[in-house]
């Protein structure tokens, strides 16, 4: 029996009807070793692909769980067959194509068997006119995949080598990079139909691309339309409508261009600037009377410009959205599952509220995934958060001859108009290292003179952003210095990435930069302990266990980890003291550096953390773990980033507290500073009455020399404060640091919803952090890295429990200091 389709648009001329979800896979050659397959039908799902159809009949086992993964390795050697029916209705005199929007990622398509598509990008949506193969009533579709590996492999032998930091053939087809594996995700190389397949039948015209180009121009909001038509193309016309303001034009020759200015539009703002005002817009193609077909965008008026003029320390990286320039507070983004066609909006919608509530205000979407789907870029737009768009290539070279140019843009053409719309949208870049990979890391040498993508970085991308984005920031790549004749990754100019203090050094080190930009610095730490529960089943569980190991997939990640700590805190023993110190270490790293960094504005005007998300769970760099659980590092970026901020910065001649303010409005703030001793002895104090810091520019405070030194420097601190906010500084590392036994009265209320936990200091308590998940697996809580001298109180939120006991807060593991780690 034919599968039942569903109609989405029945008001107008152009009907689209998504085919259905329910089809069979088979596998169609298989790699000897590997589970007897063929000929086995299971049922599958598209959207989907063959790992989770696998998954779902039972025939491999979680490939997040355990060492699961290195069993499922045979399902990238196979081909697979994917295949369903369904009805459709033969209309005479209509045209009848079959829109393709992802299959990942060679494939070969046959309807009622007869060859219709041959497609090897993941990334573009393929349109095909089926009018001669449809059969009116029952339709069989089937698609082919070749095993990605093999596919790769005969790409291989096509390009000479090509460097690749990472293994797999990605960077010489179009196929999500990190499919074949990163330093944070598993090597789970997948094939399916990825997006939805959709049947569109109309009877003269319909709309192509639709390239919408919003700017702001003084007062006015400025929409420059354009639009390919496909189909017969005389006596059309176009109608473009926002609110109260309308423009219409006929088409010439298939193609329409519109421009509509809305005075005074209400602006769009990232979140922390103004409101997120989106406004609908209409795009209607008729014929006379005859209503053909239209499409609706949200839209925002706002204006996004990048600033990369030369200046006196070199060549700048500033954003200013609607004239006014921002500090950056970013995350680096990657592919939020290894299966994409598993991130349902409500996911991507949870994750880009947690962006928001750490104060994130920038979302870089990096170039070794994918163009993410609409629900992204829409929740961006609701929530505020600037998109910087890398075009999809990473840490590779990429071949400039074969198949490679026209896929690239082509998929460039199938994305641009599909995402430009978005307010959001802040910057397309050209790539992720490849130009620093190019001129640094050996690759020359290995290429004898063979292309390694140049052109489209500096060639192809640009002219195509130019063509069909206008308005639209293009930058060749991060890091980039704005000139092949400087080194990518230089501190002076342009972006750059900051990874030799995680790989070789310290995170002291992220002092010694004064960059302009940091699109990229990161440190690890392993995921919530009830992620690590959850996917790892080791007994004993331990930093080195075989299933956390599994879960640790950067080189020599852990003995990095480890080295992360010397000068800082001690060598734990126990996994709990691991697990807490390295966690600990994370936050305090990037604290560390971000703190560096925007005391640096305006000098400085953006730092993008590596990385907000997980793929899997994971011991990796990310803020929030694969199981959505939000580590330390969340709570420090919340505090880092906030719009006021104090830091207490070491310099040359003592020290100083930066006070720091992203706000539009001044910050007029008092601000004290004063050095007690660990028990909480008042030893010298200092007010500022009033310290001006207005929008990236901080005030800075001298620390007077009697508050600034100290008389006892393992046993004290400076703590500045000021409206809601206060920063410390310590004279020695916790090493060297006198820490008490922590010591603390807990006090327990609860409401309906929430468990209130006042936690009284009985001693100096540094970087205390409550571990709810490690009484219930679901429960958070609001805040973490909490210091208090004695007798100083904070209450803490828990949600997702219903009650807590003290015996239950007190076990071993879910409340931690700093002081644990180095008082024996
Ligand atoms: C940079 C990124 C990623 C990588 C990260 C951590 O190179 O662009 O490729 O995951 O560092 O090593």
């Amino acid at each position: 029996m034919a599968n039942k389709s569903k109609l989405i648009n029945e008001q107008q001329d152009v009907v689209v009807t998504q085919l259905p979800c329910e089809w069979t896979l088979t596998c169609t050659s298989q790699p000897s070793g590997a589970p007897q397959m063929i000929g086995n039908e299971i049922a599958a799902t598209v959207p989907g692909c063959v790992h989770t159809d696998l998954l779902s009949s039972n025939l491999i086992h979680d490939p997040y769980l355990d060492c699961n993964e290195s069993a499922v390795q045979w399902v990238s050697h196979c081909d697979w067959r994917y295949e369903t029916k369904f009805d459709a209705q033969l209309f005479a005199g209509r045209s009848h194509e079959l829109v393709f929007h992802g299959l990942d990622t060679a494939a070969t398509v046959y309807l009622n068997g007869q060859e219709i598509l041959k497609s090897q990008n993941m990334h573009r949506t393929y349109r095909v006119d089926v009018g001669k193969q449809l059969a009116d009533g029952e339709n069989t579709i089937c698609v082919d995949f070749q095993s990605p590996i093999s596919f790769g492999e005969e790409l291989k032998q096509k390009f000479e080598p090509r460097p690749n930091c990472y293994p797999g053939q990605g960077n010489l087809m179009r196929k999500m990079a990190c499919n074949y594996g990163w330093d944070w995700g598993p090597t789970l190389t997948t094939a399916g139909i990825w997006k939805p397949i959709e049947l569109v039948t109309w009877s003269s015209a319909k709309l192509r691309d639709v390239q919408t180009d919003v700017n702001v121009v003084g007062a006015n909001g400025v929409i420059k339309l354009k639009v390919e038509v496909e189909g017969s193309v005389d006596n059309l016309s176009l109608d473009l409508s926002v609110g109260e303001w309308s423009a219409k034009c006929k088409l010439d020759q298939g193609r329409g261009e519109l421009e509509l200015e809305v005075p005074n539009p209400i602006l769009w703002w990232p979140h922390g600037m103004g409101n997120q005002h989106l406004y609908e817009l209409n795009v209607t193609l008729s014929s006379g009377e005859q209503l053909l077909d239209s499409k609706t965008q949200r839209i925002g008026f706002r204006s996004i410009d990048l600033d990369t003029s030369s200046d006196e320390a070199g060549s700048e990286f500033k954003f200013a959205i609607n004239n006014l320039p921002l500090f950056i507070c970013g995350a680096n983004w990657i592919p939020d599952d290894c299966f994409p066609s598993r991130l349902t909006r409500d996911r991507l919608e949870r994750r880009i509220a947690q962006a928001k509530d750490a104060n994130i205000n920038m979302l870089r979407v990096w170039g070794g995934g994918m163009f993410e789907s609409d629900d992204f870029y829409e929740l961006c737009d609701e929530a505020g958060i600037l998109v910087w768009q890398d075009f999809l290539f990473a840490c590779a070279t990429y071949p400039e001859e074969g198949h490679l140019p026209a896929e690239i843009e082509a998929e460039v053409r199938d994305n641009i108009p599909r995402l430009m719309s978005h307010p959001s949208l802040a910057i397309w870049c050209g790539n992720n290292e490849n130009i620093w990979g190019f001129q640094d890391w050996g690759w020359q040498d290995a290429l004898e003179g063979r292309t390694w993508g140049e052109h489209y970085y500096l060639n192809l991308l640009p002219k195509l952003v130019a063509e069909l984005h206008p308005s639209g920031n293009y930058y060749p790549g991060s890091p980039y210095s704005g000139s092949m004749n400087l080194a990518a990754n230089a501190d002076e100019h342009g972006c750059r990435h900051v990874w030799d203090v995680w790989n070789d050094v310290g995170y002291e080190v992220f002092a010694n930069y004064k960059p302009r930009f940091v699109s990229e610095f990161g440190w690890q730490a392993p995921a919530t302990m009830a992620t690590i529960q959850g996917s790892v089943s080791d007994n004993p569980l331990t930093s080195t266990s075989p299933g956390v190991l599994h879960h640790q997939k950067a080189s020599n990640g852990n003995l990095k980890l480890e080295r992360g700590l010397a000068g800082h805190l001690p060598v734990p023993e126990s996994f709990d003291d691991w697990h807490w110190a390295m966690q600990l270490n994370q936050a305090r790293a990037i604290k560390f550096g971000i703190n560096h960094y925007r005391s640096l504005q305006p000098h400085c005007m953006g730092t993008i953390v590596w990385q907000l998300n997980d793929c899997w769970p994971a011991t990796s760099w990310a803020a929030v773990d694969g199981a959505e659980r939000k580590k330390p590092l969340w709570y420090a970026l919340k505090h880092a980033y906030a719009r006021t901020a104090l830091t207490i910065q070491a310099s040359e001649g003592g020290l100083r507290v930066h006070t720091i303010n992203d706000n539009n409005l001044a910050y007029r703030v008092a601000v004290s500073v004063t050095r007690y001793s660990l028990d909480g002895e008042v030893l010298a104090e200092h007010s500022s009455w009033r310290e001006l810091a207005t929008r990236n520019n901080p005030a800075i405070l001298d620390v007077p020399g009697e508050v600034a030194t100290s008389d006892n420097p393992r046993d004290e601190v400076i703590v500045a404060r000021g409206d809601h906010c206060e920063a410390f500084y310590f004279f020695v590392e916790d090493l060297d640091l006198k820490l008490p036994k922590a010591e603390f009265n807990l006090d327990i209320a609860h409401t309906e919803s929430e468990v209130l936990v006042t936690v009284t200091a009985q001693s100096f308590l540094k970087d205390l952090c409550i571990f709810a998940d490690r009484i219930s697996s679901d429960a958070e809580v609001d805040d973490m890295l909490v210091t208090l001298l004695p007798q100083q109180s904070r209450t803490f939120t828990i949600i997702g429990v219903k009650s807590l006991t003290e015996a239950e807060l007190r076990k071993v593991g879910v409340i931690r200091t700093a002081n644990d780690l180095v008082v024996s």
